[in-house]
């Protein structure tokens, strides 16, 4: 198997190339890795060759023959719905393979297609598929923490958006960032919280203005599934704020806001309106860099061959 390491404002992606075979289409291969080849995932995520922060994405052929691919995105305990820092990352990669040039590119994910621009400085912006808030000004009681008020808000995947509540979301915080967003997280769980859909809220993020110096219309600290935070402002998370800052009036339609991230990464973000009353088009843009490539080399004789297995919510 071979693979191709890049980061999107500091947070990694993982990408697989080539060496497995795969259904046709991101639902089949979504369906085949999580049912019957879970050890493709521990085997790049999982410690001794990963670590906890790392994305994977898994190159399948798309349904639709539109798309120059499939992705398939996972972390260290699941698969996500999407992932558009690792999409930022999947284009940077098939451009340092020679697959695609500058120009307009669509991505078949399991939710649906992205339309990603890469550009000859090899910035990229994705347009999203359509984000929504699904509710406001949300309650929920966090043990040890009060009464925590937030929006829920898909932007590819279910984001609960707080703003100026819990620790100053700053990167000298980042511990007690996780504590907070993790009681959070458990606390929405436990009062049977959901998106609109009854999709698990599995992202929390935490707002505020930005530190000094910072050339952003806003910070965050994002967690993600699995307890890891975000290295980078999240794509997914961006298009969740962007929806809701356009379902409340805040943002005009193609009005840019600069997203920073806890360590001070920038995505840049607009979004266009959709006919359907509430749903929005995020448009995102950021950078990835290709950091590097490798042979994957599975022995049998290595307890650990596909990775340590680890256990969450510990
Ligand atoms: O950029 O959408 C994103 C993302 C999701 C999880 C980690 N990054």
């Amino acid at each position: 198997m071979k693979i191709i390491d890049s980061h999107t404002g500091g947070e990694p992606t993982r990408t697989i190339i080539s060496g497995i075979d795969l259904p046709k289409g991101t639902i089949a291969t979504h369906e085949f890795l999580a049912k019957e080849a879970d050890w493709i995932r521990t085997t790049l995520i999982n410690e001794p060759r990963g670590f906890s922060a790392m994305v994977g994405a898994c190159l399948c052929e798309p349904d639709d023959p539109t798309c120059v691919t499939g992705v398939v995105f996972f972390n260290n305990c699941s698969y996500l719905h999407s992932c558009l820092h690792g999409t930022i990352g999947v284009v940077e990669t098939l451009a340092h393979l020679g697959r695609i040039k500058p120009g307009e590119h669509r991505i078949e994910t399991p939710i649906g297609i992205v339309t990603a621009t890469l550009y000859e400085d090899h910035s990229v912006t994705a347009k999203n598929v359509p984000s929504y808030r699904s509710a406001e000004n949300i309650e929920v009681t966090v043990p040890d923490w009060g009464v925590v008020t937030g929006d829920i808000a898909w932007g590819g995947n279910w984001f609960f958006l707080i703003s100026d509540q819990g620790p100053a979301v700053r990167a000298q915080n980042i511990e007690a960032l996780t504590q907070f967003t993790c009681a959070v997280c458990d606390a929405l769980e436990a009062q049977n919280i959901t998106g609109s859909d009854g999709g698990e809220i599995d992202h929390i993020e935490s707002f505020a203005t930005p530190e000094e110096g910072l050339d952003a219309d806003s910070q965050n600290f994002v967690l993600c599934p699995g307890k890891e935070y975000d290295r980078s402002p999240c794509g997914t998370g961006t298009s969740a704020k962007l929806a809701c800052l356009a379902a409340s009036g805040k943002l005009a339609e193609g009005e840019i806001w600069r997203q920073a991230s806890i360590i001070g990464t920038i995505f840049e973000g607009s979004f266009l309106s959709l006919p359907e009353p509430g749903q929005f088009i995020p448009i995102v843009t950021g950078r990835a860099f290709v950091t590097g490539e490798t042979t994957i080399i599975l022995n049998p004789d290595d307890p650990f061959q596909h990775g340590i297995p680890t256990i969450h919510g510990t």
